[in-house]
């Protein structure tokens, strides 16, 4: 299907957004939260998310489910890929839901002419880099565990589709997403609700993004993450962290220590082996 923008009163719209992962801790956010940005919001996870209205539209769907998923994304234009497991888990796991999952979507974008995905990536991808460093998306991937590498894989995988195909990915490299720091360590890579929803905005409707990386934070006293080249999808954090700083005080070992206090991506970096 060719992605098929229509004009309102209000702003431009998708006809149909496919929503991944929708019974997610973000997903449940965004089932909300992207409604402006198409005439309807097709859901899909695993099970059910609790509290759907009535005309929300849902799919029941397994990511690792080929056929399931080719006939999930018919009559999509756009794909917000939210789902997946989400945290470091053991690799066959990772392997069925974030590997699988996402060249499944990537095959049923090709196959149903969907033309723009928003690709939920995560700082992870780049968790071994020290937390003295600043870095930006050329620097070259360091991913903290099979979680971080399936995400790495989704980026790849994304940027092959737009080499080969022309469907354009933003991909969104999170850093943590929740309604506010749950640690020091947040401070630096907390991303409000509102800010993501922005960044998507972003991903969705910017024109000729081609195969675009953004990290995905809203603003703090020192960033880990410099997003100089994706300044074309015009991203601006409207919230910061700095209102948490006094949480948080920099001596106290709030989000594992050692290790994992060294590098960006936090206990991620020390989860494992199974
Ligand atoms: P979550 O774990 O709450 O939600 C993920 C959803 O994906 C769940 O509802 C789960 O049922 C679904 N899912 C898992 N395996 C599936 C499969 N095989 N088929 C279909 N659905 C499946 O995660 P959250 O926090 O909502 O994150 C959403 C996305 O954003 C994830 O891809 C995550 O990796 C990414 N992300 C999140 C960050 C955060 O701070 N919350 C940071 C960086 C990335
Ligand atoms: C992620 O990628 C995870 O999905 C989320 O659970 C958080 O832990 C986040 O990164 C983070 O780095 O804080």
């Amino acid at each position: 299907m060719s992605p098929s923008i229509a004009t309102t009163d209000l702003q431009i719209q998708f006809e149909r957004i496919l929503l991944t992962g929708a019974a997610g801790n973000l997903g449940r956010v965004l089932t909300k939260s992207l409604k402006p940005f198409a005439k309807e919001l097709r859901l899909s996870d695993l099970h059910r998310p609790e509290g759907l209205e009535n005309n929300e539209a849902f799919v029941e769907c397994d990511l690792a489910d080929k056929a399931a998923v080719y006939s999930l994304v018919q009559g999509c234009d756009a794909i917000v890929h939210m789902g997946g497991i989400s945290t470091e888990h053991p690799f066959e796991l990772i392997l069925e839901a974030n590997i699988r999952g996402v060249f499944h979507i990537y095959e049923a974008a090709r196959r149903h002419d969907v033309k723009r995905v928003v690709f939920a990536s995560s700082n992870h991808v780049t968790g071994f880099y020290e937390r003295v460093t600043t870095i930006d998306a050329d620097a070259p991937k360091r991913p903290d565990g099979y979680y971080g590498l399936s995400k790495s894989y989704g980026e790849d995988l994304s940027r092959f589709y737009f080499d080969r195909y022309g469907i354009e990915t933003a991909c969104l490299r999170i850093g943590s997403a929740y309604e506010r720091p749950k640690d020091e360590r947040m401070l630096h890579t907390w991303l409000s609700f509102a800010d993501l929803t922005e960044l998507i905005r972003c991903g969705l409707f910017t024109p000729d993004i081609g195969h675009s990386i953004v990290y995905g934070a809203s603003g703090c006293r020192d960033p880990w993450w410099d997003n100089k080249h994706a300044a074309h999808l015009g991203f601006r954090a409207t919230d910061s962290s700095e209102r948490f700083q006094n949480d948080f005080p920099a001596d106290v070992v709030s989000d594992g220590g050692g290790r994992a206090q060294y590098f960006q991506g936090g206990g991620f970096v020390t989860a494992g082996p199974f």
